[in-house]
């Protein structure tokens, strides 16, 4: 056979040889990469994941028995991502993980840029200090600590106390926008009583003459559950379901009426018993922490379906544009937060409601 030159291999040559030529000058060819960095619908790396409980609890436990608060500064165990290895993140712009304090312990205090916030899993009776403050730990209850501003936890209960932190880290490392300082004593001084916050914001009233103290984050830091858990019952036996959602309400800024902080919203929601929700997608992935009652979430279809069989205190990742439909085998409550904020934003949230 004559060895005919093939074009197309002659073609390629080419062009590998010219994109060699361009490498030391920093340059790259667009079109090699197009589809990739315009996708035609998300790709994201971050994938569905369910952290058990009863699995976890005992490993988190034992870090209690290796480290101490005041060494670890927090001690917590990450919830990494199993598409993100290494980057310490739920999704691509969040990070998430459960925080331990045992009877006694400070974990001292500290500021940074990224907003936290926390959602309690277990234990009562801990505290978290902001801007002097503190407020008692219910399980239930939802807790935001605002950028920048000094922050300690510390426990005088009798028992561990365990809670999900939920940290734009991802996003403020993304934008390289880090700072963070230590304070010189490990616990703030109490400046004012406990409920101080709560009676100045919480009642749907503000004080006459000063502006809301952190600025683009909610002036209310601590979101008792038993208030939130009753609107829920309440709209409930008023027959407020939606199809896809069940009761779902947001935590919001009552200076704004938008989310708590500027990067990660909130949210809480009751699936009556044998609720089936219809599925659903949206831009922002959600990291999801049961409160209450047994269900299964169903993600993905086809052949890539996975069903999370969920239970008080478990944990999970919708990745963003991910198929979520919702099940509840008896009466369940779920909180969830996501960047959904930034998305709006920047003019990116998108959702699909599906009938099936
Ligand atoms: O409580 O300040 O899970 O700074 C990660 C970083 C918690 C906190 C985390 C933090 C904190």
């Amino acid at each position: 056979m004559s060895a005919r030159p093939d074009p197309n291999a002659r073609v390629a040559a080419e062009r590998q040889a010219y994109y060699q030529a361009i490498q030391s000058l920093h340059l790259s060819p667009l079109w090699e990469q197009l589809h990739a960095l315009v996708p035609m619908q998300p790709a994201t790396p971050c994938v569905a994941a369910h952290w058990r409980y009863d699995a976890l609890r005992p490993h988190l436990m034992r870090a209690g028995e290796i480290i101490s608060a005041a060494e670890a500064v927090r001690r917590v165990l990450v919830l990494e991502n199993p598409g993100l290895p290494g980057l310490a993140s739920i999704t691509q712009s969040l990070y998430a993980g459960l925080q331990l304090i045992l009877p006694g312990e400070v974990a001292p205090a500290h500021r940074h840029t990224q907003s936290a916030l926390r959602f309690v899993v277990e234990g009562q009776g801990a505290y978290t200090a902001v801007n002097g403050e503190r407020t008692t730990m219910q399980p239930g209850d939802f807790i935001i600590t605002p950028a920048w501003t000094w922050h300690d936890h510390g426990s005088d209960a009798g028992a561990p106390v365990v809670w999900l932190d939920g940290l734009d880290i991802p996003i403020v490392r993304f934008f390289d926008a880090g700072f963070a300082e230590n304070a010189s004593t490990a616990s703030q001084a109490v400046t004012r009583p406990e409920g101080h916050n709560l009676a100045r914001y919480g009642a749907n009233m503000a004080p006459l003459r000063e502006a809301s103290p952190h600025g683009a984050t909610s002036p209310i830091f601590s979101y008792p559950y038993a208030r939130s858990r009753e609107a829920l019952a309440r709209l409930q036996r008023d027959g407020a379901l939606d199809a896809w959602d069940g009761v779902k309400l947001a935590y919001i800024n009552p200076a704004t009426g938008g989310a708590p902080t500027p990067t990660m919203a909130a949210f809480l929601q009751l699936l009556p018993a044998r609720f089936e929700g219809k599925p659903y997608r949206q831009t922002d992935g959600a990291v999801f922490s049961v409160v209450e009652g047994h269900g299964v979430a169903i993600l993905g279809e086809d052949a890539a379906q996975q069903r999370f069989e969920f239970a008080p205190r478990d944990h999970f990742v919708v990745p963003s544009w991910q198929r979520l439909q919702l099940q509840a085998r008896e009466e369940c409550v779920l909180f969830s937060f996501s960047d959904r904020p930034v998305q709006q934003a920047t003019a990116l949230w998108r959702e699909q409601r599906l009938d099936r």
